[in-house]
Formats: structure tokens, sequence, C-alpha cells
């Protein structure tokens, strides 16, 4: 079975959340505490030499970092979890998801961590990092329609970024009031049923 490396609340959330949407089966192992000096981030660093998750380990051994990949990967054999292909959505969401990974994750990166990246203030790159962060925000709100979900009636993979960020800065109070789409979406892939134990270990 397929060995998903992460930790609660990370964003090894979204890629259980997409799992689960495809009626996938994984075995989760947790290594928390990865980010710091220790065996759980040298067991993650011998397959992810950015010392990241989610990490995928499929079951021949092939190691896939990266969400958005794992996502892909995914819809090979789901296609129902993205707009069709030749639709007009299709391109919209490959846009929207490596638009996510690119501009909005890499604050993570830099904020969480920002005593890796200055000799000067940490505290500034972090409170840049946030401001930047909910400028992509609020592009991205400008983006969604009536939802419920990000492409109308029909789930994707895009929507479980949204339920899992929300729990992230600028947290959700933030979200509820200045991107009340994205929240709205959020919440209503939350509700799901089938994500409950998902949501509730990672106390998203
Ligand atoms: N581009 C990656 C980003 C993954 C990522 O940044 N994960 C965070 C946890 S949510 C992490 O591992 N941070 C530790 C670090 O960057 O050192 C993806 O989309 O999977």
């Amino acid at each position: 079975m397929m060995k998903l490396y992460g930790a609660p609340g990370c964003g090894s959330a979204i890629v259980e959340m997409m799992f689960v949407l495809a009626g996938e089966q994984y075995r989760w192992v947790n290594v928390e505490g990865f980010d710091a000096p220790g065996p759980q981030r040298d067991a993650l660093l011998e397959l992810n030499p950015l010392g990241q998750v989610p990490t995928l380990k499929l079951d021949d051994g092939t190691v896939v970092t990266e969400t958005a990949a794992i996502a892909l990967m995914l819809l090979d054999a789901h296609p129902e979890l993205a707009p069709p292909v030749g639709s007009a959505e299709r391109p919209r969401f490959h846009r929207l998801l490596i638009w996510l990974v690119a501009n909005v994750y890499p604050t993570f990166t830099y904020g969480d961590y920002p005593e890796r990246w200055t000799s000067g203030s940490a505290l500034e790159l972090r409170d840049s990092t946030n401001r930047y962060r909910q400028q992509l925000y609020l592009w991205l709100e400008s983006q969604f329609g009536a939802g419920p979900y990000v492409f109308g009636d029909h789930i994707s993979l895009l929507d479980t970024y949204l339920a899992a960020m929300i729990s992230w800065r600028p947290r959700q109070a933030w979200f509820e009031q200045n991107t009340p789409k994205m929240y709205a979406i959020a919440l209503k892939v939350r509700e799901r049923e089938d994500l409950q134990e998902i949501i509730s270990r990672n106390e998203l």
C-alpha cells in the first residue's frame, strides 16, 4: 500500500483528503517533528531531500513529492476529480492548482522558518510573507464563482487545498471576513462525512 509521510495539520492533510475523494487506500506515516533534527527528519530526508511533507512512497518504491504532482497522478486514474478535459474549466483548474503551490505555498516555506533565510530580522520576513499571502488570497477570491465548490457543483482536488489552508495563517477569522467565497467552499468540503476522520486527526 502507498505510504504517505505527513504530520498533523500539514500539507499531507490535503493529500489525505485527495485520497479519500479518489477512494484510494494509503498508509499514514506520522513524521511529526520532521522539521527539527531527529529520527523523523532523517527518515524523511532519505526520501525527500527538501525534508517536506507530504512525501509519498508508491508500492514500487517510487517517491512522489509535491501536492500538485500527487493531484495530477491521482487524476490519471480519477479524471472526475477535475473539470473535464476539453472544457473551458480544465485550464483554469491547472492554473489555480499550480498557482497555489507556486505562489502561496512558498510563503510558508520562507515565513514558517524565517531564520533559515535571513540573518536580519526574522520577524520582518515572517510579516512580509504574511502580508504577501493575504494579497494572494484576495486575488484567489476574485476567481471564485457562486460555489458550492471552486468549479460549481462538482468537487475537485483543488477544493481540498482550501479546506486545509483556511486553518493556516492568516487563520479562519481572516478568511471568513476577507475571502468569504473561499471560506464557504472550504467549509463545504469540511462538511463531508467521508473526510471527518482526517479533519479531526489533523485538527483542521
Ligand atoms: N510544494 C510543496 C510544499 C510542501 C510544504 O512546504 N510542506 C510543509 C508542511 S505544510 C513543510 O514540509 N515544511 C517544512 C519545510 O519546508 O522545511 C507541496 O506542494 O507539497
